[in-house]
């Protein structure tokens, strides 16, 4: 008799959500000052999760002038004192990962092994290691007395809402400053049980502030006059319009943006383990990240045997309900999203790429998108050139090392790239010539807090995580700091 292996599905009943949810500024929820609210869609079933305030630019002052207030004592505790907040919340966000993980796969639509074993770990390992840095700043090298910014006014997306929101708010916190913070439109859960978090874990009011809404609300706070330090993730569209709003203020920015990775596999890299840092490159998060390798340049003599395994491989991945601990390929975040992929992979048939995807049935209700493969790609298409954001991989060629190097770097972007090859002096060589941000040695998507990540060209510029994540939050040192 066969054996079926069907784990059961993640409990919803892990995590209570509310009907409706306000804005949190200073230390309270609270609702909009004009009353609007939106809805929060749950993209693999279209559930609506929650109504959530839509913040107005009155409440966009309210929480910077809040951020403001607040900075005045948190940026003069001593490092120790902010670091035991941080290391609470830390904590907090550990014994709570159950609950936060299946609000995050419900809210953004990614697998529940992904939200488990991925998102969250990483989340609470931010706030862990910023802790540590919380109370060495005098000694790190960033002058005798490393003065924060002020209020940063922090915009983050929707494909990592939890762990984007630690890359932000944990170093800016450990550096002495105070945050305003908006979450993308699609995924404004996770932040606002971040909050909640914040409360129990006894953070004085206004040191972080959460403000649900939109673009207008982005938008309105990037502008305002009390906002010292702008940090961005998103779209390099809105990353181009951010630098232009700030230009000419003296405020600090960061923006990282988009990307169109390059995955590099030479003919002498272990096929097995290169598909499996292919598929994790272009199907983790179902695509939607910035530095997914969604360019796979293969060398020619290898073509065959490699693509062969690759289909193989995604014929294995399951598509489907995200709480299930045995899915592969969650849900597209969004409706706007999916019809974007859909309109890229189209670009690719019509300029006559090659479209391949395994046989998979799609749940009828929600967003999805197969697994798709596209071959016989040229430079010339938008799908070699344009992010698609999805679980979409083209497939180019090349011969010699100096024509991966080419056609890597032959792009707007720069944030990500990686190299499978077993000769170390061949890694080395083209690691050394590849304008990206990060360049991952035979492994994909390997996160750290300790590394700094961030790109060249349109993807971006300012680094966040590590030791040159804090250097963002601070004030540049003293000249008298600068000789010592
Ligand atoms: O991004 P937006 P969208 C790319 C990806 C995707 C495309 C569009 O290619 O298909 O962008 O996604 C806020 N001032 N990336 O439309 O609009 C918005 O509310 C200030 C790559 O979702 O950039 C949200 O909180 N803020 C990327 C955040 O910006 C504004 C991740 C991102 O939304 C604003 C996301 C404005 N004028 C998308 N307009 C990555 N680097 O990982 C919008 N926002």
């Amino acid at each position: 008799m066969a054996f079926e292996y069907a784990p059961a599905p993640e409990s919803r009943s892990v995590v209570e959500i509310a009907s409706s949810y306000g804005l949190f500024i200073d230390g309270e929820f609270r609702e909009a000052s004009d009353g609007k609210v939106f809805k929060s869609v749950s993209p693999s079933s279209e559930e609506v999760l929650s109504e959530v305030a839509q913040a107005s630019a009155e409440d966009v002052d309210a929480a910077v002038k809040a951020a403001r207030k607040a900075f005045e004592k948190w940026s003069t505790l001593p490092g120790s004192e902010r670091a035991k907040y941080l290391f609470r919340i830390a904590r907090i966000i550990q014994e709570r990962s159950r609950e936060l993980a299946v609000l995050e796969t419900l809210d953004n639509g990614k697998p529940i092994r992904e939200t488990r074993d991925a998102d969250l770990p990483l989340v609470a390992a931010h706030f862990f290691y910023y802790a540590g840095w919380a109370d060495k700043l005098s000694y790190a090298g960033f002058g005798p007395n490393p003065r924060p910014l002020g209020v940063a006014g922090q915009v983050i997306p929707w494909n990592f809402p939890l762990l984007m929101l630690a890359w932000k708010i944990a170093p800016a916190l450990a550096a002495g400053n105070t945050v305003v913070l908006k979450p993308a439109e699609t995924t404004p859960l996770s932040a606002l049980f971040f909050a909640d978090i914040c409360r129990q874990a006894g953070l004085p009011k206004g040191v972080v502030n959460i403000l649900t809404g939109d673009g207008s609300t982005g938008a309105a706070l990037v502008a305002h006059e009390g906002i010292d330090k702008v940090a961005f993730t998103g779209s390099t569209a809105v990353g181009k319009q951010i630098a232009r709003t700030v230009a000419g203020t003296d405020k600090k920015l960061t923006l990282e943006l988009g990307g169109k990775g390059a995955n590099i596999v030479f003919d002498d890299a272990p096929i097995d383990q290169a598909v499996e840092g292919i598929v994790n490159g272009i199907f983790f998060n179902q695509g939607q990240v910035c530095c997914a390798g969604s360019r796979l340049l293969v060398q020619e003599s290898i073509q065959d045997e490699l693509l062969d395994a690759l289909k193989r491989r995604m014929s294995t991945l399951r598509v489907g309900d995200p709480l299930d601990k045995n899915t592969d390929i969650g849900a597209i975040n969004s409706a706007e999203q999916l019809a974007r992929i859909t309109a890229l992979a189209d670009s690719g048939e019509a300029e006559g790429a090659e479209r391949w995807a395994p046989a998979c049935e799609l749940p009828s209700h929600g967003y999805w998108f197969a697994p798709t493969l596209f071959t016989g790609v040229t430079q010339a298409h938008r799908i070699a050139r344009e992010e698609i954001f999805g679980p979409v991989l083209s497939v180019l060629t090349f011969r010699t090392p100096a024509e991966a190097v080419a056609k890597a770097n032959n792009s707007q972007y720069g944030l990500s790239a990686g190299i499978w090859t077993e000769k170390g002096s061949r890694m080395l060589a083209v690691a050394d010539k590849l304008r990206a941000g990060v360049v991952w040695a035979n492994t994909f998507n390997k996160f750290d807090p300790t590394s700094p990540f961030g790109g060249y060209k349109e993807s971006g510029f300012g680094r966040e995580g590590g030791r040159h994540g804090l250097e963002a939050y601070l004030a540049p040192s003293s000249p008298e700091g600068e000789r010592k």
